[in-house]
């Protein structure tokens, strides 16, 4: 396999789709070695095979909003990779959702499933819905429009969608009452559910929590903890509200927290009420982090900007994809930061890892860093099989163990002779060498 030869032809395929294609370079420069070392790979078509979802299901979200007028959104699933298990993958609802969103999100989703050692194969879906100033009602409504399609596609043993950007709990309760009703039956075909009825514990926090845990295993590395760390975070969903919960625990100080708006920066640090607080500004449908500005006299609000500019030790980008640029890693080096770890997809683009790895910070990408909440969504999978629920410190502990076997195998697999790891290429072999393996065994399906 030559990648460039490969992209280009991907790109007459695919033209336009520039995340989908700026997620299958990064894989295929990774694994390029270990591809064309063992030529078994090249024989059975996997890369031609890999790259291309199985199959992509498309279509309308009719709905009504409370004044009674009808909209219509897009709807999306994409079963990318089933061959070490079902389908699994998020579902996104915000409006710059497209096709090639969807499919570097899926494409991602593999290599990560496979780093929790858990059976799930990838897949992703969403639609371009904007949650932003929607009632309850319409969320509701839509989330049901949403469902009356996908309900076919999807089983507990097929296809298994959870939570992303715009889908917390109050969406995956609409998503799963509807389903439920549609398919007669109550099993744990969605990860994320409420606690009261077949949701895990932790799996709120996991991704967040996971993120941290990396975060903690690649700083021990080095001799260096979170204990009294300085740490700016993007986002203030799901994710950011996490990883500041899991850093304030560890003794770190959360200084930023971001919005499409622009950044708050509180010095004193974002912990007990004001991540709390995080929870209500998230379920407000305002998507702006201004509030915290006017809630706590502490922070102040910088518009416009990403906290990428503020002095700090250790960069957790929560927010969402391409969000941290060259000039963005070039700040935060040249501000003394010594470990940028993603909590969410893909947030650093080609050329702020490129700085960061050439001044061998700690970087390491989403799709090992921020596995923990998928891997938390497979032991949902599993408490829902055995019908049984496992106790908070259980769930943690296992969530733990598999950060630290997830930053094992990305040490194993990406350490160079001058023993700096580059955690892009570990992860990347690490996923992708089980699923391509599993392909093998199973013949050209
Ligand atoms: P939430 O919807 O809870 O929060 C998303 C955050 O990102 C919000 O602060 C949101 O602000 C902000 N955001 C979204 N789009 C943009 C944009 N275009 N520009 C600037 N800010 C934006 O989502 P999550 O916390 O669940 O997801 C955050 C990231 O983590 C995503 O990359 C997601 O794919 C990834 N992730 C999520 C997992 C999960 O289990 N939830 C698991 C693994 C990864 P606003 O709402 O105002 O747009
Ligand atoms: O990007 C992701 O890993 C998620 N949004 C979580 C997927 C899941 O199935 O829990």
């Amino acid at each position: 396999m030559n990648v460039d030869v490969k992209m280009v032809d991907l790109e007459k395929k695919h033209p336009g789709e520039n995340e989908y294609l700026q997620a299958v370079r990064e894989v295929l420069e990774s694994i390029e070695d270990v591809y064309n070392a063992n030529p078994q790979f090249e024989a059975a078509g996997i890369i031609d095979r890999i790259v291309e979802p199985d199959r992509i299901l498309m279509f309308k979200i009719p709905w009504e909003d409370d004044q009674g007028k009808v909209h219509v959104n897009l709807g999306y699933r994409i079963q990318f990779n089933n061959a070490i298990g079902p389908y699994k993958g998020g579902l996104r609802f915000h409006p710059s959702v497209n096709l090639s969103i969807l499919k570097f999100l899926g494409f991602e989703q593999i290599f990560k499933n496979s780093l929790t050692s858990l059976a799930m194969g990838g897949a992703k879906g969403g639609s371009d819905f904007n949650p932003k100033g929607k009632s309850n009602s319409e969320i509701m409504r839509f989330c049901q429009s949403f469902m009356l399609e996908l309900w076919k596609m999807i089983g507990p043993s097929t296809d298994v969608p959870a939570g992303d950007i715009g889908v917390g709990a109050r969406e995956i309760g609409f998503l799963y009452g509807m389903y439920r009703k549609l398919a007669r039956e109550n099993t744990g075909v969605l990860t994320g559910k409420g606690i009261n009825w077949g949701g895990s514990l932790i799996r709120p926090e996991a991704t967040g929590f996971g993120c941290v845990y990396f975060t903690k295993e690649m700083l021990a590395a080095k001799g260096e903890s979170i204990k009294g760390k300085t740490v700016a975070i993007s986002g203030f969903g799901n994710v950011a509200w996490g990883a500041a919960k899991k850093v304030t625990e560890l003794g770190g100080k959360v200084v930023t927290l971001s919005g499409p708006d622009g950044y708050v920066y509180d010095p004193e640090g974002v912990s007990g009420e004001k991540i709390d607080y995080m929870l209500e500004l998230r379920a407000s449908n305002e998507d702006i982090v201004k509030p915290y500005s006017d809630e706590f006299e502490s922070a102040k609000f910088v518009p416009g900007k990403h906290p990428w500019e503020v002095k700090c030790d250790i960069a957790l980008p929560c927010a969402t994809e391409n969000e941290l640029n060259e000039e963005d890693a070039g700040n935060l080096v040249k501000n003394g930061c010594i470990c940028v770890c993603e909590g969410a997809n893909m947030p650093c683009t080609p050329e702020a890892i490129e700085v960061l790895q050439e001044n061998k910070i700690l970087y390491a990408p989403g799709k090992a860093a921020n596995a923990g909440g998928v891997a938390t969504s497979g032991l949902e999978m599993s408490q829902n099989s055995m019908k049984l629920n496992w106790q908070r410190e259980e769930v943690d502990k296992r969530l733990h163990d598999i950060m630290i076997n997830i930053h094992a195998a990305c040490v194993e697999h990406g350490t160079g002779e001058d023993g700096y790891v580059n955690f892009v290429k570990g992860a990347n072999i690490a996923g992708f060498m089980k699923v391509a393996n599993a392909m093998l065994d199973q013949g050209v399906i």
